[in-house]
């Protein structure tokens, strides 16, 4: 690092929300910093926002200090420090008419490393998100096998089971940006994905339980228990390779909002093809061109056609820090750039990163592990010299495949497509240190 003679570079956070969950408006965020409260590089709202009364400082012993704290116990299923309660997911006002169908954001600003914590994993349902009773829970394996089952979760969890960290990202993610840049904060143009360690039963394994037509099948179709029927098909080559049939979640039980108390989850494939609260799997012949993989999940090209089957999510990467709606403070300062980078088609082998929208690039450092299909955490070291920049990460995979520009992408796919967007996203630093979602 060449920061020696650079101080570390103070960062305001973004305002996620006009109004915070502890009550504090944006304006008044704004005002604290103003009036030179501690604001903090972590990116904090509550941190920047909060002016410490000297009695709680050194040489002073804080209250904290002074008493006798909470026994072990009285939280036997403990939550994050109550200072964190801005760091939450966050529904994008007027993206949905209901909020049964919709989606609730993941704050990447927020997050350290490449695991997304369970309650902050992004939710997508397309008809609310059913309550399971895991006693009550059963999958049926049908369609062109040996014999046709039906499983409890006693029988699932009794099979060998496999642990493996993947993202799963909506294919819809960063879908407002196609036209113009729609959204102001990295939880809204990327958030539609998160990173877990996923355990459970490979599919192979439930399928040789069943005698799948080894000939014959090519297909599987997967369904879900919630009132959505949600289904999807699954190519029989990815059902043999690396899907799961998945409870575990950061080792303990899925979360509901993941589709307790099983989920399929199909690595690098849009996220829809990961069915929630999967009830049926039925193999077959042909794909089921069901309403999610036609009228639904399909890409509307420039010509008026309509690409259908588009499974994988190409390599893709967003700085998160310092990213849309932040601010930075210290003209002159040491900014360490930081961001995620993933491929739905195996290992991140580069992450480029540019200060000047994209006409010089250099390395970033990748952190370790780097998975398959999984989202991988870089870091670049900047001092702001205090004039205006734009900030791009341009991520390549193990197979050569290049992150396109946003150019690259229109000019392929039009401008009224949904989904599969994976463009170079660019933050502008104006002068000021504000920090803004721009396209170039
Ligand atoms: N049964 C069912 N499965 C589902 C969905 C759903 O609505 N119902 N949503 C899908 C979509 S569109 C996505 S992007 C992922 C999101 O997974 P998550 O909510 O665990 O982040 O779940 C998929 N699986
Ligand atoms: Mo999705």
């Amino acid at each position: 690092m060449d920061s020696s003679d650079h101080k570390p570079g103070r960062v305001l956070p973004a305002a996620e929300a006009s109004l915070s969950p502890s009550g504090r408006s944006r304006r008044n965020l704004f005002a604290a910093a103003a009036a030179g409260a501690a604001a903090v590089a972590l990116g904090r709202a509550q941190a920047a926002a909060a002016e410490v009364d000297p009695k709680l400082l050194p040489p002073n012993v804080p209250p904290w200090s002074q008493a006798l704290g909470k026994p072990v116990g009285v939280d036997p299923y403990g939550a994050p420090s109550p200072f964190e309660r801005n760091i939450i997911r966050r529904i994008s006002p007027g993206l949905t008419t209901t909020t049964q169908s919709s989606v609730a954001f993941t704050p990447l600003q927020n997050l350290f490393g490449i695991i997304t914590p369970n309650g902050l994993h992004f939710e997508r349902h397309h008809n609310g998100r059913p309550d399971i009773d895991p006693y009550a829970h059963r999958l049926i394996i049908h369609g062109l096998v040996r014999e046709s089952k039906i499983y409890t979760m006693e029988d699932i969890l009794r099979f060998p089971s496999v642990s493996r960290i993947h993202f799963i990202e909506c294919g819809a993610n960063s879908a407002m940006e196609w036209g113009n840049p729609a959204v102001p904060t990295v939880q809204y143009t990327h958030g539609m994905l998160g990173c877990a360690e996923w355990t459970g039963v490979p599919l192979s394994t439930l399928l040789d339980d069943v005698g799948f037509d080894r000939k014959k099948a090519k297909f599987i179709l997967a369904e879900g228990a919630d009132a959505a029927g949600l289904t999807r098909t699954i190519p029989i080559e990815f059902a043999l390779d690396d899907v799961l049939l998945a409870y575990g979640q950061n080792g303990e039980m899925i979360r509901p909002e993941q589709g307790y108390p099983l989920r399929l989850l199909v690595p690098g494939v849009q996220g829809i093809s990961s069915v929630k609260w999967l009830r049926r799997l039925k193999v077959g012949d042909q794909p089921w061109n069901t309403r999610e993989e036609s009228l639904q999940y399909s890409d509307l090209m420039p010509d008026g056609s309509s690409r259908q089957y588009t499974w994988i999510q190409e390599a893709k990467s967003v700085i998160t820090s310092p990213s849309g709606g932040q601010h930075l403070l210290d003209k002159g300062g040491y900014y360490q750039i930081t961001g995620l980078a993933w491929s739905g088609r195996g290992k991140v082998r580069r992450v480029d990163v540019s200060t000047d929208g994209g006409r010089n690039w250099r390395t970033a450092v990748l952190q370790e592990p780097i998975l398959s299909k999984a989202l991988t955490r870089f870091r670049l070291d900047w001092h702001w010299d205090g004039s205006p920049a734009l900030l791009q990460s341009r991520c390549i995979d193990e197979t050569g495949y290049v992150q396109p520009k946003m150019r690259q992408l229109r000019e392929v796919r039009g401008t009224r497509s949904i989904y599969h967007n994976n463009a170079i996203q660019t933050w502008q630093i104006d002068a000021e240190g504000k920090v803004h979602n721009v396209q170039v």
